[in-house]
């Protein structure tokens, strides 16, 4: 099977991070590709930033003849549209995150980059699991593009995870970026709980879909987008 790994920011570098955390989990049958978006944001780090990276989501989306797709960001943008294009099942890494990190303990603590982003990150939490099971959401205030360039960034988010375990009465982390798709071994020895990076969650949930030869329902609101003429810097998205 194939699944492909859409980075909605337009950064290689963190594509290629977010491509070595899919293949490691992924089955021997399964072909990982991991592209990075052709158009939209650096980073994402901003409701801004998230609306302008859905375009370019779903250009790759309905570009891959994948089986199945990840939206490589926490934020989980374009999640739903990308859901109407696609054929195979799309999972975002929030949502697989979230719901993994339900099942290993009675709550969770995400650990996310900026603070302006902690509000998204609650939304989400409210759309996928059930009150109180994300107890907190904190930010270590390192830029996503830091991430790979500040050598503190796994000190920090271990002290962070300890603050926010201690505060929150929680007993999982979930790591609220992609960017930090190399951090979850590292951090669950040291803090000692369980700690989720949702691009290795979202591709072993999109191949165990696949597997089961499930996809998205087409029957109501994830239909093929209705074809409609699109107009301006937009146009080549009508149909
Ligand atoms: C991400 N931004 O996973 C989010 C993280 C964040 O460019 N990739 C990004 O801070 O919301």
């Amino acid at each position: 099977m194939r699944i492909m790994v859409v980075n909605p920011n337009t950064t290689a570098e963190m594509t290629a991070k977010i491509e070595l955390s899919a293949r490691a989990v992924a089955g021997p049958g399964t072909r990982v590709e991991a592209v990075t978006s052709s158009m939209g944001p650096a980073s994402i780090e901003s409701h801004y930033d998230e609306a302008l990276s859905v375009p370019g989501i779903l250009t790759a989306v309905r570009a891959g003849a994948a089986d199945g797709y990840v939206i490589a960001c926490f934020g989980d943008p374009g999640l739903d549209a990308a859901r109407e294009l696609a054929d195979g099942p799309v999972v975002g890494i929030a949502e697989a995150a979230m719901h993994a990190a339900a099942l290993l303990g009675r709550g969770f603590s995400v650990v996310t980059t900026l603070d302006r982003t902690r509000g998204r990150a609650w939304d989400l939490a409210a759309r996928y699991v059930a009150p109180g099971v994300c107890r907190g959401v904190h930010a270590c205030d390192i830029p996503v593009l830091e991430l790979d360039r500040d050598p503190s960034v796994a000190e920090r988010v271990v002290a962070l995870a300890r603050t926010a375990l201690a505060r929150d009465g929680s007993d999982v982390i979930v790591l609220g970026c992609a960017g930090m798709a190399d951090l979850p071994s590292e951090v669950s020895k040291r803090v000692g709980v369980p700690v989720v990076d949702g691009v290795a969650a979202a591709t072993l949930l999109v191949q165990s879909l696949v597997t089961l030869g499930l996809s998205t329902s087409k029957r109501g609101e994830f239909a093929p987008p209705i074809p409609k003429p699109y107009t301006g810097a937009l146009a080549a998205f009508g149909g």
